[in-house]
């Protein structure tokens, strides 16, 4: 339902505080300088709405943010969050695509939340959120080993940890909430204790690298085919009709670390056994077929990582975002 020329607004969060590695806020000029945007333009063909400018948001910052309920710069990631969110929802209520380059993935707080905020105004419906990550961020804050929020977006953004002051997240309203039975996971391998008991009790829908190796593995005999596409369509045709026969609209979450250490090592918390970039790529380009994706966030690219597998953790990056917009096949 996108009309030609593709209208594409982008955000760039050059934001790190939502863990404790300095790096990722570098991730989006990388990725802009390395040609990102240009390709999209060019390729792709999207008209392309940015500002030109990587967002910092100093002047959001507290000087003093002590920790709240086990939360590490509560106020920081909550003030830079709440003003993206507006950046993002500004875009999404003009029915343009928004594609967001992080910064850590605490930033999905304020993406997640401007997406379905304008989604439910414009459309009437409620989105879908597609988790691409190692690790399922939905950790309450009493119960996260780190106290890092980055590994919590998904708690916030369900409800499932609530915070009544406006300075630490009490600015997320019910027009900003996913439902739990719109979020399905894909990639997880390090999952928490406590992560895993929410997702059960909820019933939150989870392909983990155990489920992708197992539809392989299941589907390879009888197919005479690589396995790789039936896996994936597996995994997107099981989703879709667990959410309802009308498909709606798609938010894409990547984190790059959901990808193996292999193709993207520059990443904050690698986890072996992950994704090869072919994978990712083909879960962007089946998430893009759906015609239903409106808007995409990749995050937790840092060049500063282990700096000789910088440039090929952005290459992957850059084709992560190129498959999820479409650039499929010839
Ligand atoms: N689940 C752990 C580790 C983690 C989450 N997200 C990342 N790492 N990238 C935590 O700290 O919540
Ligand atoms: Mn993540
Ligand atoms: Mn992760």
């Amino acid at each position: 339902f996108l009309s030609h020329p593709q209208q594409l607004g982008v955000v760039a969060v050059g934001f790190n505080g939502g863990q404790m590695k300095k790096g990722v806020e570098a991730a989006p000029m990388a990725l802009i300088e390395a040609g990102l945007l240009t390709q999209l333009q060019e390729d792709l063909e999207y008209e392309i709405h940015h500002d030109n400018t990587v967002h910092y948001y100093e002047n959001d910052i507290p000087a003093e943010d002590p920790d709240h309920r086990n939360m590490k710069k509560p106020r920081a990631v909550s003030a830079v969050t709440e003003r993206l969110s507006s950046q993002v929802y500004n875009y999404a209520k003009d029915g343009k695509f928004v594609l967001t380059l992080g910064g850590d993935h605490s930033i999905a707080i304020g993406t997640i939340s401007g997406t379905g905020k304008a989604i439910r105004e414009r459309l009437g419906r409620e989105m879908a959120v597609i988790w691409v990550d190692a690790h399922a961020d939905i950790n309450v804050p009493e119960m996260s080993p780190s106290g890092n929020i980055h590994g919590m977006p998904m708690a916030f953004l369900t409800r499932l940890a609530r915070e009544e002051r406006r300075d630490i997240f009490g600015w997320l309203q019910d027009e900003h909430i996913v439902n739990t039975n719109k979020l399905v996971y894909i990639g997880l391998r390090d999952v928490d204790r406590g992560e895993k008991k929410l997702l059960r009790e909820h019933g939150i829908k989870a392909f983990s690298m155990h489920d992708i190796d197992r539809y392989v593995i299941f589907y390879l005999p009888s197919s005479g085919y690589t396995g790789l596409p039936i896996m994936v369509l597996v995994v997107l045709s099981r989703w879709r009709s667990l959410i309802s026969a009308m498909t709606p609209p798609i938010h894409l979450s990547f984190d790059v670390d959901a990808l193996d250490p292999q193709w993207a090592p520059s990443t904050g918390t690698p986890v072996r056994g992950g994704l090869t970039l072919r994978e990712g790529d083909f879960i962007c380009e089946c998430v893009h077929q759906t015609g239903n994706l409106v808007a995409m966030d990749l995050v937790e690219v840092n060049p500063s990582l282990e700096s000789v597998g910088a440039a090929e953790t952005i290459r992957a990056g850059c084709s992560l975002v190129r498959s999820a917009l479409g650039d499929t096949l010839l």
